[in-house]
């Protein structure tokens, strides 16, 4: 992570009384430069999520930062009136400009957010109630924003679950290997050639479009300290138009494993159903209400064809030469998409097993 920026001015630009005490990196996305700032307000200490959007990923960073404005004043007012309702939504502070963002004078674009105490994420599950609860608390994000007036949000990345785009964004990495990495990496690029017919098929079922996270890895909610309760949904960044399912798939792509996303020993990786049934339940319990018939037959599907897209993502960005994810060592995308792929394997053999558990739910 880049962490040569000046956190004092760039926080002194929002509106946060008093003096700034210090500013950490913090958090493991893969996108974004996040930091925990602490000020210190009369002798209060304070603190604030800062946020340096990558804006070479989000060539919009002013409209999608409007969209984060829209939704997160869309869910305040929703919340309010709930026990805790300061913690159950991500609240910006404005900047002194009056804007809920700000330009640094190199052209970067930041945000900063209250800081959520007394809850943190998890970036591998621990029992399957944090499953439920997870997968409850982004059921709740899809309803309570499904009457966000219009217009349609922006789509920050066109195409972001496009699997088809992905696949060809594959093979177009494969066919320039500007890297020369194509070779090494023969066998996971043969898996994902070999499975183009599940490109397409969530795009041909007649799902409705609908207001959705579209990034909704476990390490995206944050799960309260003390009661266990999926408390906020974070990282509002590809919160856009998309199908139920893309979040209902990434869900399970992070969570019914017990090995982290880049884990070397594929041995480990493995398809705990116990967490898938959690998922399904949690998240039936928030979006059963509203989800069509076929929303709900492709449940089970939905988990294999986006873990198999991230794979595709992690793959062709190992060839491109590692421009989009952050990476910490040599070939860990490659690690990423072979763990993907491991996963997408044992989603295949299980699928009849996750389809039936999902038909009893009701
Ligand atoms: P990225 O896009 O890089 O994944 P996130 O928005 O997910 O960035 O933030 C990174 C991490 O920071 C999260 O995993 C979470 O642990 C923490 N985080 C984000 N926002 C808040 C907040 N408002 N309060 C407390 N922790 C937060
Ligand atoms: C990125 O920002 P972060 O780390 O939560 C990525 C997701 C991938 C994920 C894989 C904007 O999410 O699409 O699924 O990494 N976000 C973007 O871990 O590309
Ligand atoms: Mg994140």
């Amino acid at each position: 992570m880049t962490t040569n920026y000046d956190l004092s001015a760039v926080t002194h630009a929002f509106q946060i009384p008093g003096q700034f005490v210090t500013a950490a990196p913090y958090g493991s996305g893969h996108i974004n430069d996040s930091f925990s700032v602490e000020y210190d307000d009369a002798g209060r200490r304070a603190r604030y999520l800062v946020q340096r959007i990558n804006h070479r990923i989000f060539t919009d960073p002013i409209g999608l930062m409007q969209n984060i404005e829209r939704v997160t004043v869309h869910l305040a007012a929703k919340v309010a009136g709930q026990p805790d309702s300061g913690r159950r939504v991500l609240s910006l502070l404005p900047a002194r400009t009056g804007l809920a963002w700000h330009v640094d004078a190199d052209g970067n674009t930041w945000r900063a957010y209250h800081f959520i105490s007394g809850a943190r994420s998890y970036d591998v599950v621990e029992s399957p109630e944090q499953a439920f609860q997870a997968a409850r608390a982004f059921g709740q994000f899809q309803s309570l924003l499904a009457d966000l007036p219009a217009p349609p949000l922006l789509e920050t990345i066109p195409g972001f679950h496009h699997t088809p785009t992905r696949f060809a964004q594959l093979e177009r990495a494969l066919a320039a290997d500007a890297v020369g990495r194509a070779a090494s990496a023969r066998r996971e690029l043969d898996f994902a050639l070999a499975r183009r017919s599940i490109t397409s098929v969530l795009l041909e079922a007649g799902l409705p479009s609908r207001v959705t996270h579209n990034d909704t890895k476990l390490n995206n909610v944050l799960i309260d300290d003390t009661t266990g309760e999926g408390v906020c949904v974070i990282d509002l960044d590809t919160v856009m138009p998309g199908l139920a399912l893309y979040d209902f798939g990434d869900m399970v792509r992070t969570t019914v494993s017990p090995a982290a996303e880049d884990e070397r020993d594929l041995s480990r990786v493995a398809l705990q159903m116990p967490m898938f049934e959690a998922l399904a339940r949690g998240y039936l319990a928030s979006a059963g209400s509203f989800l069509t018939a076929a929303e709900r037959q492709l449940l089970a599907f939905s988990g294999r064809v986006i873990t198999f897209e991230i794979g595709l993502r992690f793959l062709a960005d190992h060839l491109n030469g590692d421009t989009y994810f952050k990476v910490h060592r040599e070939g860990h995308n490659l690690d990423r998409a072979r763990t993907q792929f491991r996963l997408v394997e044992l989603l295949e053999q299980e699928q009849p097993r996750m389809e039936k558990l999902v038909e009893s739910l009701g």
